[in-house]
C-alpha cells in the first residue's frame, strides 16, 4: 500500500504509482498550475512513456488528473510521448513534444481540447519536422538515428522559436534553434545552434534545453545525462554568449522545466530520480518525484538566485523550534515527529570544525544522515549510514558554497525519502535517503570541536499537499 510507504513524499509531486521522470508542459492557465510529467503507467521503470498530469490552484496542494497524452499505435509517437513544453498560442494552449518511433525522435504538436487541459488533440500532420539538420552533423548512437529531442517554445513578436536538444557528432552537446511564422505552427526553419558545449565539462549530448529571460541576463540550462548545467549570459540574434556556468543542483535533480506565473515569476521543477536500484523501485511500486517549485531570478550581484516558492510556507504546521543560540561542541535534539519538515537557519562556524544537521537518525545511530558543513566551504550529505538497505546509494553528495567566514543561510526540506537543500538562496542540492527503521526519524544539530552560532533557527513540521485520489470525486479533504 503506497500510502503506508514512509519513503513516499507528502508534499512533493509524485505519480499516483509507477514511473515518473521529467516535468513537462508546465503552464499557468486560467488560474491553475498544470504540471505534466513523463509517466509509465505500466510499472515503476522507464518504458512506453505517457504524460501524467497534476493540477494546483495554489502551488502547494495538488490533485491527480487522468493521463493527458498516450502514444498512438500508428503514430510518430508510437514508442513514447517524450519531453516537451506547453505554450499559449493567443488563447489556445498547445504542446510541442518528442514522439519516439523506433530509432527516430520526431517533433509533434498537440492542441488542448478542453479548458481543463485534460485532453489534447494531436496534429494530423505530425511529425512537424522530419528532416534533420546536416550542419552540424548530429550525434547518432546504436539506439538513435540522431539525438534530436525535447522542446522549448516561445514567441518574439510574430515569430515563434523553439530549441531542440542534441549533440554534435564527435563534439559536445548543443541546443538547436528553429523559427516559425506559420499560424498553424507546422512550418519550421532551422536557424542553427545557439550554443555548443565541449564534451568536457558540458557533456556530449544536451537533453531538455531551456532558455529563460531573467531580465538583465538570460539563462540557458541543459541536462547532460549526469547533471544540470546552466549558462548565464546574454542571448541575442540566435546566439548565446556565456558569462558564467555552474551546476543548477548538486544532487539527484534532472531535466528541469519552468513556467512563467501570471505574476511574472519563473517557477522551475526538476525530476528527482531514485538513489536505489531497480529491484528496490520495483518493490516500492513507484519511482521518481518532482522537486519543489523554485523561483529563479537574479540577485543584486547579478548572480542566479534559487528559492523555494514562497507559497510553500502555507504547509507549515507545528513550529518546533525558534530563536538564536550558540552550540559549543554539543548536540541539540529537535523534537520533530516523522519525516516531513522544514528547517531554516543562519549558521556561522566560528571555531568549530564542522556543523552537522543529522536527519533520519535511529535512537542508537545505526541509521543516520549527517548533512555536514565544513571549514572547506562545502556542504556534504553523508549517506554512508543512511539506510540498512544495501540497494540504497551510499555515495556522498557535495556542494561548494560561499566562503566559511560568511554566514550560511540554509533551508532544508525533508519529505519521506526526499532531502532538498537551498544554500544562500544560490546553490541547491537535492538528494534521496531511504532509512528502513520505523524509528529512524530523529532530527538533531551538532557543533563539532568548537562553537557554532545559529541565528534565527526555525523548524516546522509540514503538512500534506496531496489530495487523496479517493477524494478526487468532489469531496474536499478535511482542513483544506
Ligand atoms: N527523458 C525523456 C526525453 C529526455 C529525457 C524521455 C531526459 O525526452 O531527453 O523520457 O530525462
Amino acid at each position: 500500500n503506497l500510502s503506508d510507504d514512509r519513503h513516499r513524499p507528502q508534499y512533493h509531486i509524485t505519480a499516483p504509482a509507477n514511473w515518473l521522470n521529467d516535468p513537462n508542459g508546465l503552464i499557468h492557465w486560467n488560474g491553475e498550475f498544470h504540471v505534466f510529467y513523463q509517466y509509465n503507467p505500466g510499472g515503476p521503470y522507464h518504458d512506453t512513456i505517457h504524460w501524467g498530469h497534476a493540477v494546483s490552484a495554489d502551488l502547494v496542494h495538488w490533485e491527480d488528473r487522468p493521463v493527458a497524452l498516450t502514444p498512438s499505435p500508428d503514430g510518430p509517437d508510437r514508442d513514447g510521448c517524450w519531453s516537451g513544453c506547453a505554450f499559449d498560442d493567443d488563447g489556445t494552449p498547445r504542446i510541442m513534444y518528442t514522439g519516439g518511433r523506433g530509432k527516430l525522435q520526431l517533433p509533434c504538436l498537440a492542441t488542448a481540447a478542453d479548458a481543463d487541459l485534460n485532453t489534447w488533440q494531436k496534429d494530423p500532420e505530425n511529425p512537424i519536422i522530419d528532416t534533420l539538420p546536416v550542419d552540424p552533423p548530429l550525434r547518432s548512437t546504436e539506439h538513435w538515428k540522431a539525438e534530436f529531442r525535447d522542446h522549448n517554445v516561445w514567441r518574439e513578436g510574430d515569430t515563434w522559436y523553439q530549441l531542440i536538444g542534441s549533440g554534435v557528432e564527435g563534439g559536445g552537446g548543443t541546443a538547436l534553434l528553429y523559427s516559425s511564422e506559420d499560424d498553424e505552427l507546422r512550418q519550421w526553419y532551422y536557424e542553427g545552434p545557439i550554443l555548443t558545449g565541449d564534451p568536457e565539462p558540458d557533456g556530449a549530448m544536451w537533453e531538455c534545453p531551456e532558455l529563460l529571460d531573467l531580465g538583465e541576463k538570460q539563462l540557458l540550462h541543459i541536462s547532460n545525462y549526469d547533471e544540470v548545467r546552466y549558462y548565464l549570459g546574454s542571448y541575442e540574434n540566435g546566439e548565446f554568449e556565456t558569462e558564467q556556468t555552474a551546476q543548477l543542483d548538486y544532487g539527484d535533480f534532472y531535466a528541469p522545466q519552468s513556467l512563467r506565473a501570471d505574476d511574472g515569476r519563473i517557477l522551475t521543477w526538476g525530476w528527482i530520480w531514485e538513489a536505489r536500484d531497480e529491484r528496490a523501485q520495483w518493490d516500492a511500486g513507484w519511482s521518481g518525484a518532482l522537486s519543489l517549485p523554485r523561483e529563479l531570478d537574479l540577485n543584486d550581484r547579478g548572480l542566479l538566485r534559487q528559492r523555494p516558492a514562497r507559497e510553500l510556507e502555507s504547509l507549515r504546521e507545528r513550529h518546533v523550534h525558534e530563536g538564536s543560540r550558540s552550540l559549543h561542541d554539543q548536540w541539540l535534539d529537535l523534537d520533530t515527529d516523522g519525516l516531513s519538515y522544514e528547517l531554516s537557519a543562519e549558521i556561522k562556524l566560528d571555531d568549530a570544525e564542522a556543523f552537522e544537521i543529522v536527519v533520519g537518525e535511529s535512537p542508537d545511530g545505526e541509521e543516520r544522515t549527517p548533512i555536514r558543513y565544513t571549514r572547506d566551504s562545502e556542504l556534504v550529505v553523508d549517506r554512508s549510514h543512511s539506510s540498512l538497505d544495501e540497494r540504497a546509494s551510499k555515495a556522498p553528495d557535495r556542494m561548494p558554497i560561499a566562503p566559511v567566514d560568511e554566514p550560511l543561510s540554509l533551508r532544508l526540506f525533508v519529505d519521506g525519502s526526499v532531502v532538498e537543500l537551498f544554500a544562500n538562496e544560490r546553490h541547491c542540492l537535492t538528494t534521496r535517503i531511504y532509512p528502513t527503521r520505523g524509528d529512524s526519524d530523529n532530527l538533531s544539530l551538532h557543533a563539532k570541536g568548537g562553537t557554532v552560532e545559529l541565528l534565527d533557527l526555525d523548524v516546522w513540521e509540514l503538512g500534506r499537499a496531496w489530495t487523496e485520489s479517493e477524494e478526487l470525486s468532489g469531496e474536499q479533504a478535511p482542513g483544506q
